[in-house]
């Protein structure tokens, strides 16, 4: 069964400031450039997060890190308070808070894009509330109802991630007759769902969610069917970042690759993703990764989506 990414990785944690790559600041998703696909730059603010390892457990690490990436150039930095690894214990929406707000606030500050990836909307709302733009929500509608109802108020950007059960169930659930089909029917569903309760469709963004569910085979199902996850209509994001199934790709003398070795595959991937008109990558290591998005748009000379 595959799962998330799941040791400790390494990074640029305590080195200097890079260059600073972006042109603008840009205040909500329609700021940002639309020659080419998005880099989301991943923050988890956990104290167990699984691959980036805790690294970022204080305020103040964790903010440092946000720079970097901002001065990276990555377009959005995703904030998040609660580890998504499978069976990881279920984070007080208090303690996420505390966790991630500090560090959204300064973001914000320092002219950064942020989206909150959060599974429960009294944080996702106290996050607008800081600055956030975008709601990230890896838990498939099967957690907070009252989700769609802050999302249709307050008109932000929703991604809106693929996943069955809980952290807990979802690698018994890794199941499928057609991944790709089933994927879409059960998204959709939740998409409809969001659009009933008022939800501008236009604000949604779909993300399969690789792992969530899914064993390697699905994963890369998924991803060779991109360009048909663009035939709903809507943006797409690809989260591969250092996640197990490269790590399985890269085994070397019957050893899985370890997180931190994951990283020039993970670049592979989102140059391909953004090829096949990803919208978006979710990612850990932003520099190269925005390298390799703007390879793919020079190389096929085609925006998007
Ligand atoms: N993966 C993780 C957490 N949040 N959000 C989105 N939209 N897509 C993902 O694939 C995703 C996510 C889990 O792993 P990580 O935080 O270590 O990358």
């Amino acid at each position: 069964m595959d799962s998330l990414a799941a040791a400790p990785g390494t990074g640029p944690a305590t080195s200097p400031l890079p260059v600073l790559r972006v042109s603008k600041v840009a205040k909500t998703l329609k700021d940002l450039p639309t020659d080419r696909s998005l880099v989301m730059g991943v923050l988890n603010v956990t104290p167990d997060s699984f691959s980036d390892g805790g690294r970022f457990g204080s305020s103040d690490e964790a903010i440092a890190e946000g720079l970097r990436m901002h001065y990276a150039g990555a377009d959005i930095i995703d904030v998040g308070g609660e580890s998504t690894r499978p069976n990881a214990d279920l984070t007080l929406p208090d303690e996420e808070q505390q966790r991630i707000l500090p560090v959204v606030k300064a973001l914000v500050k320092a002219g950064a894009l942020i989206s909150v990836d959060t599974m429960h909307a009294s944080t996702a709302a106290k996050a607008i509330d800081a600055g956030a733009a975008v709601v990230n929500d890896v838990s498939g509608l099967d957690f907070d109802p009252a989700m769609p109802a802050l999302i249709a108020e307050r008109k932000v950007p929703y991604v809106l991630l693929h996943r069955r059960g809980t952290a807990a169930t979802m690698g018994s659930l890794a199941q499928y007759e057609n991944v790709v089909e089933e994927v879409i029917t059960e998204m959709s569903r939740v998409r409809d769902a969001f659009v009933s309760a008022g939800v501008d469709p236009s604000l949604i963004i779909l993300d399969p969610g690789l792992g969530f569910a899914k064993n390697e085979d699905h994963n890369w199902s998924i991803l060779r069917a991109i360009n048909r996850l663009n035939t709903l209509g809507h943006r797409v994001l690809i989260g591969a970042s250092r996640k197990r199934f490269l790590g399985t790709l890269l085994t070397s003398a019957g050893k899985a690759a370890a997180p931190q070795e994951r990283d020039h595959a993970t670049v592979a991937v989102s140059a391909l993703a953004a090829a096949n008109g990803a919208w978006g990558v979710r990612v850990h290591d932003v520099g190269p990764n925005l390298d390799a998005v703007k390879v793919s748009a020079a190389w096929t000379d085609q925006a998007p989506g």
